[in-house]
C-alpha cells in the first residue's frame, strides 16, 4: 500500500500516521502465534520490580523464520520505498508486551537516540497486536517533534531517554495519545518524540511488534560503521525476495538484548 498525498502530508507534518490494517486475519494470527511463543517472561523483561516487569524480545527476525518472512512483506516494503527511499535495510525489530498490571513506562525518547553517532532518520512500524491506549500501556507522542531534529539522550537503565525531560511523569507540552486497534499499523519517524505509559489495566495485554527500516547506505556519521549486518529488504526500488546481509548480525552484543 502507498499513502495518498493527503496521508503523506499528514505524516510529514506530524511525524506519525495510523495506516490501518495491512495484514489479513490469517497473517495476524500467524504473527501473533510466533510472537506469543517468543515474547515471554522467559526471554527478557523490561521495567522494574517496583512498578512491574513485562516481556521483551529483540530481533525476532533471527529467532523465527515465520516472522522473518514478514519483514519484507509487500505492504511494508511499498510503504518503506515511498517513505525512506529505493534501497532499504531492516534496521531492527522487537516485541514488547506490556502485560496487565506492569506499570513501568518507557520514558520520552526518539528512536535515533538509541544509536551512538548519528544515523539518518529512519522509519518505525508499530504493529498493534491488541487494542492499545493509555490504560494498557499505549503511546504518547508529540506531533511535529521530528522536525526539530535529535535531542540529547542519556542512558537510564537499558533505555536511552531525552536528557532534559524529567521523569516526574509530567508530560511533554503538546503530547497526545496515539491509540491503535488490534491489527492496525502505526508508522512514525525515528525522530518523533514519544513514550509508552505503564499498563494499569487488570486484564488487557498490549502487544506490539516494532519493525524499523533504514536507508540501505545508512552509516554512522561518527564511527563510520556501515550497517551491512542489517538485512536488505529492497534494492533499486524492488522488494528483495530473500532478505540477506553482507555481515552477520551479532545477537549477543546489541542494545537491550541479553543474548
Ligand atoms: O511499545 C512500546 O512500549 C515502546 C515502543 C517504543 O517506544 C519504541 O519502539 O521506540
Amino acid at each position: 500500500m502507498r499513502l495518498t498525498d493527503e496521508q503523506l502530508a499528514s505524516f510529514r507534518r506530524d511525524g506519525f500516521y495510523n495506516v490501518g490494517r495491512v495484514f489479513d486475519e490469517a497473517e495476524l494470527a500467524e504473527i501473533g502465534g510466533e510472537y506469543d511463543r517468543l515474547v515471554t517472561t522467559d526471554s527478557q523483561t523490561l521495567g522494574n520490580d517496583r512498578d512491574g516487569r513485562y516481556p521483551y524480545r529483540a530481533m525476532m527476525q533471527f529467532r523465527s523464520p515465520v516472522l522473518r518472512s514478514y519483514i519484507n512483506h509487500p505492504a511494508l516494503i511499498e510503504l518503506g520505498l515511498q517513505l525512506v527511499g529505493p534501497d532499504l535495510r531492516c534496521w531492527w525489530d522487537q516485541g514488547i508486551n506490556k502485560s496487565p498490571g506492569a506499570g513501568s513506562h518507557i520514558d520520552w525518547h526518539q528512536d535515533n537516540g538509541y544509536q551512538s553517532g548519528s544515523l539518518p532518520e529512519y522509519l518505525t512500524f508499530w504493529l498493534a497486536l491488541d487494542d492499545s491506549d493509555l490504560e494498557n500501556g499505549g503511546l504518547l507522542v508529540v506531533p511535529g517533534s521530528q522536525a526539530s531534529g535529535l535531542r540529547a539522550h542519556e542512558l537510564r537503565g537499558v533505555h536511552w531517554v531525552i536528557s532534559d525531560i524529567d521523569e516526574s511523569g509530567a508530560d511533554e507540552p503538546g503530547a497526545v495519545s496515539l491509540e491503535a486497534k488490534a491489527g492496525e499499523l502505526l508508522i512514525f519517524s525515528s525522530l518523533l518524540v514519544h513514550k509508552t505509559v505503564g499498563n494499569h489495566s487488570a486484564d488487557r495485554q498490549r502487544r506490539a511488534w516494532v519493525i524499523q527500516y533504514a536507508r540501505g547506505d545508512a552509516s554512522n556519521a561518527e564511527t563510520g560503521e556501515l550497517y551491512d549486518n542489517r538485512a536488505w529488504v529492497a534494492r533499486a526500488g524492488q522488494r528483495v525476495e530473500e532478505p540477506w546481509s553482507e555481515r552477520r548480525f551479532d545477537l549477543a552484543h546489541n542494545a537491550l538484548d541479553e543474548g
